[in-house]
């Protein structure tokens, strides 16, 4: 293998390529041999490291050729090529709620991205007990920003279809979210796997319910038929990294045009997976106002920019109607994301519980009946959620449904 052929690096090999970056070496200082170069890998797929020279600090990805956690499951390399391209695209629009793009190294497949060594991963803040209110407002209104900017609603089809045709290469990761998300969790697979007991019952269930295993369908069919806009594709709370003032989503290497709904669901559901781990009840109602102030901030920012154009820009899709009709119609279109939204959060608890890729929440349970009780607990919201998604349309709806749980989970702990 020559010097201009795929490589894995390493420190020294990090250190020769970043050398080599004129821009970046500036913002590092000092000579390579001065930096400090450390792995912080923590998701499945790629490696990650932080560099630290005198004057500054970046963040280093690479794709690996497998999955980093199992590295007999191959994949191709082009991952980190997606994540680039989606840093580039929602960037501009989202005003600093992701990481500042740096490099891309169409050979190496790496990327280099501003480090963010002072925030926290938001699933382990929320596992160390920070209440950040502003949270879970500032990623609805990543999700609008990047969302409608994306969208029909905001660029001419032809911009639109260009960015619809290079996401729609990513398709490693979308037969992973479609294999691990929509299918697996629904039939026996030996990727999938449960600790508990407890939910073996309800996983029972889940499969022989035919209503639930329609949701699913209809829900898998929409995740891959309604390329609304581009999507992060992951956004689970450790794609989010936070301070109580800073908030900033990372990991847009799932990137894929589908269905707004989608994201906000993934979001959605891992606030759930939360308020079913902690024992803490202030905790469980931060939970249920963080889905509520999401909610709020993503509907009000997206109808606000969709309403806010009065110059739409040339070849976008100017309103034919305005008034009582337009407004039935922006509704109805809502309305269809809050559905979506709440499909998606279910199928996301579900596959985080039974599926491949479980999620570290409720590790933090110490006493193993209570762990598996409020694993079960969450599992089983789920399923009720899938079986009466038909009654299911509003927010509102999922909360109350949440809040019932919680009435009834008092009991359970006690
Ligand atoms: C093999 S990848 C498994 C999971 O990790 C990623 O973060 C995605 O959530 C994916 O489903
Ligand atoms: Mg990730």
């Amino acid at each position: 293998m020559d010097q201009t052929s795929y490589r894995t690096l390493d420190a020294g090999g990090i250190r020769a390529f970043l050398a080599g970056l004129p821009a970046i070496a500036t913002r590092l200082g000092g000579l390579a041999e001065q930096w400090q170069v450390r792995e912080v890998s923590d998701g499945n797929l790629n490696n990650v490291f932080l560099i630290t020279g005198p004057a500054g600090e970046v963040c280093l990805k690479q794709s690996l050729p497998h999955v980093r956690v199992d590295p007999s499951w191959k994949m191709p390399l082009d991952r980190t090529h997606f994540e680039a391209a989606w840093l580039c695209a929602i960037g501009p629009l989202v005003g600093g709620l992701t990481t500042e793009y740096l490099h891309f190294d169409p050979v190496l497949y790496v990327l280099v991205v501003e480090s963010l060594s002072g925030h926290t991963v938001l699933r382990t803040a929320l596992m160390q007990g920070a209440d950040w209110p502003e949270v879970a407002p500032r990623i609805g209104m990543f999700v609008a920003r990047a969302c409608f900017g994306t969208s029909l609603l905001a660029r001419p089809f032809e911009d639109v279809f260009d960015a619809r045709r290079l996401f729609a290469a990513n398709q490693a990761l979308t037969r992973i979210t479609l294999d691990l998300v929509f299918d697996d969790p629904y039939r026996d697979h030996p990727r999938n796997h449960w600790h508990d007991s407890a939910l073996s019952p309800i996983v029972l269930d889940i499969r022989t319910s035919a209503a639930t295993l329609l949701a699913v369908e209809n829900l898998r069919r929409r995740f891959l038929s309604q390329p609304q806009a581009l999507l992060h594709g992951d956004l689970h709370t450790g794609s989010i990294m936070s301070t109580a003032d800073d908030t900033r989503v990372i990991d847009g290497e799932f990137a894929l045009y589908g269905p707004i709904g989608f994201d906000c669901g993934m979001f959605v559901g891992n606030l759930v997976l939360h308020f079913f781990a902690t024992p803490d009840l202030a905790a469980r109602q931060a939970v249920l106002r963080d889905i509520d102030g999401f909610w709020r901030s993503f509907h009000a920012q997206f109808t606000a920019l969709w309403n806010a154009d009065d110059a739409p820009p040339p070849g976008t899709l100017r309103p034919l109607a305005y008034g009582p009709a337009a407004h039935v119609a922006q509704q109805a279109f809502m309305d269809e994301v809050m559905g979506d939204t709440i499909g998606f959060a279910a199928i996301e608890i579900i596959r985080r519980l039974i599926g491949y890729a479980h999620t570290a929440d409720f590790d933090s349970i110490t006493d193993p009946r209570l762990r598996a009780t409020c694993r079960a607990g969450a599992l089983a919201f789920a399923y009720y959620v899938l079986d009466h998604l038909a009654d299911m349309r509003t927010i509102a709806d999922f909360l109350s449904c949440l809040e019932e749980n919680e009435r009834k989970g008092l009991s359970i702990r006690a």
